[in-house]
Formats: C-alpha cells, structure tokens, sequence
C-alpha cells in the first residue's frame, strides 16, 4: 500500500479530532444533541432568508439551484426538511414549511423530473411530514405528485422509465437500473394505505419483482438495466450507487409492509452478494463490485455510497457482518475525517477526492444504535457530525466538499436537499432519546423519512 504525504496529513488531522474526543461513555449525549438542534436551526434561517421555498441553498455565495427540475424550483430542501425540524421540536419552523407548502407548492409544471430522485424526496418528505402533522393537504400533495409519475411505470416489464415530464406524463430514458426500478415501495405503498388506491402499491411493486426475475443464475443483478426491453446493458453487480436503495427497498417492505414475498428476495439476493462480493483485505471487510453472472471481482474501487450497506445487512440479520462492514468504513472517517466519494481498497487511495455532504455512514451508525444500543455506534455518528461542523459548515449553511484530503478541506458551494433528511436527522435521534419517536418501532425511507415512528401526542419544544 503507498500513503502519500497529503493524505498522511489528512490522516492525522482526522486523528488528531479523534484523539480529542472523549469516550462514548463520557459524552454528554443530550447536549451533543442540542448542538445538532441548534445546526439545524440555524441552516434553516439562513435558507429561510437565501433561499425560501428555493430546491437548494449554495452556501458559499448565497445563491440557488434547482433539483430534480432543470429551471424551476420545487422546494426541495423545505419539504426534505419538514419532518427533521418537527422530530427536533422546531415546531415555529416545522409550521412556516407546511404553510408555504399549503400556499405556494405546484407540481403542474411542463418540466422534467427523474422519477426516483422525486418519488424518495419529495413524496416521501410530503407523507413524513404528513405523518408528523396529520396535516390531509400534505397527503393530498403526495398524491397528486405520484399521480404525475405514474405514467413512467406503463412499460412492458413495469419498470419505470428515468424521466417523466409533470404535466404532460411523457417519459424518457429506459436506460434505468435496480435502484431506479425498485426504489418506490416504501412510500408509495403507505400512499394506498393511505388513500384506499392500491394502483401506486402495485405499480412499486410490479417493478421491484421484474428486476428480481431477471437476477442471473448466481442470483446477482447488474447496475444497468432497460426498462422496455428488460434486458441487461451491463455486467457489473455493487451495492453501490444504482443499486443500493433497491436492496434496502427489499428489507424496507417487509419491515413497513409486512412483504414476505419482498424478504424471500431479500434473503435470497442477500445470500449472493455474501457469497460473491465479501473481501477481506488488511483485516478490512469490503463489499466488492463483481461480474454478476461469474462473481469475479471487476473493481476494487469502493463507492462511498456502499457505506450504509452494513447498516441493512446488521437490519436483515447478518449482524456481525454488518458491523465489519461499517467499522471497515468508520477506518476512513478516521484517516479522512470526511469520507471521499470513491476509495480504492487495493491502492489504499481515495480514486474521487470530492465528498458530497454524504449521509451513508450516520445512516449505518443509527441503523445498528437501533438494533443493539452500542456506544461504539453513537461514537460514528459523533465522529461524522464534529467533521461535517468542522469542515462543511459555510456562511449561508453547510456545504459538499471538493477535496476531502487538502488542508483545510476544500469547500464547493452547494447543500444537497438530502442533508435535511438524512445525516441532521440521524445525528438527532442518535443522540437524543426524543420522546417523538418510537426507538421500538418505526420506519425510515432510504432519503431518511419517516414513515412510522413518530408519536404526535408526545410535546415537544417550540422554537
Ligand atoms: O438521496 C440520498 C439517498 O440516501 C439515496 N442515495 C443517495 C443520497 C445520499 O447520498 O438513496
């Protein structure tokens, strides 16, 4: 393994904010987690004065861009940011999002979304907020969204095409993949459940099996798949970007829908990805890409994507190898700091410098707190949100990283909507034993919504 000069210095940054910590059992987590309450309120002001009702904030200039709508906001980090602020009992902030929601929000636009992107963000931050208010326009929002992506699922196999324009139903892009294809279930089955039509459960669903039936002999799936023809448009097998959320979505429906169906996939692509794909270098435990009909490894090359993937194994039952799988990524938080979007496990380099003000591994870290309630989880999550304040933190917000080995780190200028769901949210209920959450029972999306677990009649603090 060679070890530049620069990333020996990262690494020893990173360490040096390590060393400093003290241990699990010695911090404060309550006011660890007024401190992420505090963050969060503060990005939102800053949003609230920059941005309002704008997709996304760039925290360096003070400017905006749009997401998943190419030149026309849909107020993307609001809605992503609705059921956080509730969860943290910023109930005056909470309020002010569902009120421009109610006033402002309109999905009658002639313009394209991706359908996956729209579906995870925003109808699933519309059901959660839904969930935490019991607010019926919000449902009514989310419906009326899903109804605009429905046409993308009428294609022979019933995956969905990519692109669906809002206003006109015309859809584009077959060239779709697991993730796209099997990503919907979760939310678009608590849409029938919630509003008696079982067409948007069905149509998920529908999906999710035509990716399964076209699993090769060794039960692996490839990344690329065309939704007309359903035939393969390559041979790689990661549970990486394209595919991740696919696999989750499997577990996911068992867990909020009681699918047996969808965990005997589960297991069965679970078994295959175990079976092919487990590396073990360096005393490191990887989940390697693969060639989906020989197993062979393709890559060594990691995608910081993959970093939630011990967090379900740990959910679906392979605990202790969950567990190494999230230690082996917690290995480059502490060498990094911050993780790089690509890592390269025979080199020992990262093989993309960037980071996008990623989530993955605070979801893994909450995801095992849940299951055993060890410290050593807690401390992952404390290890992420000290980096990500240190290092992300901008004038106007929190902000992606262009290289995460430079010193200091080197800052881009954008917030993806995803921070407002995700890693805030994670950081939170981590940290804070929150009695508006159900620690026993509950359910979170793959963008971080939560879908059952919130207790409205439990009071909160308003801010
Ligand atoms: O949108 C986010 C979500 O977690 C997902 N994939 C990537 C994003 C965060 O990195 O499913």
């Amino acid at each position: 393994m060679t070890t530049s000069r620069r990333s020996l210095l990262a690494g020893s940054l990173a360490a040096g904010l390590a060393r400093r910590l003290p241990a699990a059992s010695r911090t404060d987590w309550p006011a660890l987690a007024g401190e992420v309450r505090a963050e969060m309120a503060w990005a939102w002001d800053q949003y609230r004065l920059h941005a309002w009702g704008k997709d996304e904030i760039r925290p360096i200039s003070a400017t905006v861009s749009t997401f998943p709508m190419k030149g026309h906001h849909l107020g993307l980090s609001l809605i992503e940011a609705l059921d956080t602020l509730w969860v943290m009992g910023l109930d005056n902030r909470f309020q002010a999002g569902v009120d421009w929601v109610k006033a402002t929000l309109d999905f009658d636009v002639d313009g394209e979304v991706s359908v996956f992107e729209t579906s995870i963000r925003l109808v699933g931050g519309l059901l959660s907020a839904h969930h935490a208010s019991g607010d019926p326009v919000l449902l009514a929002k989310a419906r009326d969204l899903a109804d605009r992506l429905l046409p993308a699922f009428a294609t022979p196999t019933g995956m969905p095409m990519r692109f669906v324009n809002l206003k006109t139903g015309a859809v584009r892009d077959a060239a779709t993949n697991p993730a796209e294809v099997g990503g919907y279930l979760p939310e678009w089955g608590t849409l029938s459940r919630l509003t008696g039509d079982p067409r948007y459960h069905d149509a998920a669903r529908r999906a999710v099996v035509a990716v399964f039936e076209r699993r090769s002999k060794i039960d692996l799936l490839a990344v690329r798949i065309d939704a007309v023809t359903g035939r393969w448009l390559d041979r790689r097998a990661t549970v990486g970007s394209y595919a991740d959320s696919y696999y989750e979505y499997l577990w996911d429906a068992l867990q909020l829908l009681g699918d047996a169906e969808c965990r005997r996939m589960y297991d069965i692509c679970t078994a295959a990805i175990l079976a092919h794909q487990q590396v073990r270098r360096d005393g490191r435990l990887w989940i390697a890409d693969v060639d989906f009909e020989t197993g062979a490894v393709v890559s060594t090359e990691q995608d910081e994507l993959a970093a939630f993937y011990g967090g379900l194994l740990a959910q679906g039952g392979a605990g202790a190898t969950g567990a190494a799988v999230t230690q082996t990524w917690a290995t480059l938080q502490d060498r990094f700091g911050v993780l790089p979007e690509g890592f390269d496990y025979a080199t020992g380099q990262p093989t993309q410098r960037g980071n996008a003000l990623r989530p993955e591994l605070a979801d893994a870290a909450f995801n095992l707190w849940l299951l055993d309630r060890n410290p050593r989880w807690r401390a992952i999550g404390r290890g992420h949100f000290l980096a990500m304040r240190r290092w992300n933190k901008a004038a106007y917000g929190y902000t992606d990283l262009a290289d995460v080995t430079s010193d200091p780190k080197r800052q881009a200028d954008h917030c993806p909507g995803y921070w407002w769901s995700e890693q805030m949210k994670y950081y939170y209920l981590l940290f804070s034993d929150t009695p508006r959450f159900d620690y026993a029972r509950n359910y979170l999306t793959t963008e971080g919504n939560v879908l059952l677990g919130f207790r409205r009649s439990v009071g909160g603090r308003a801010a």
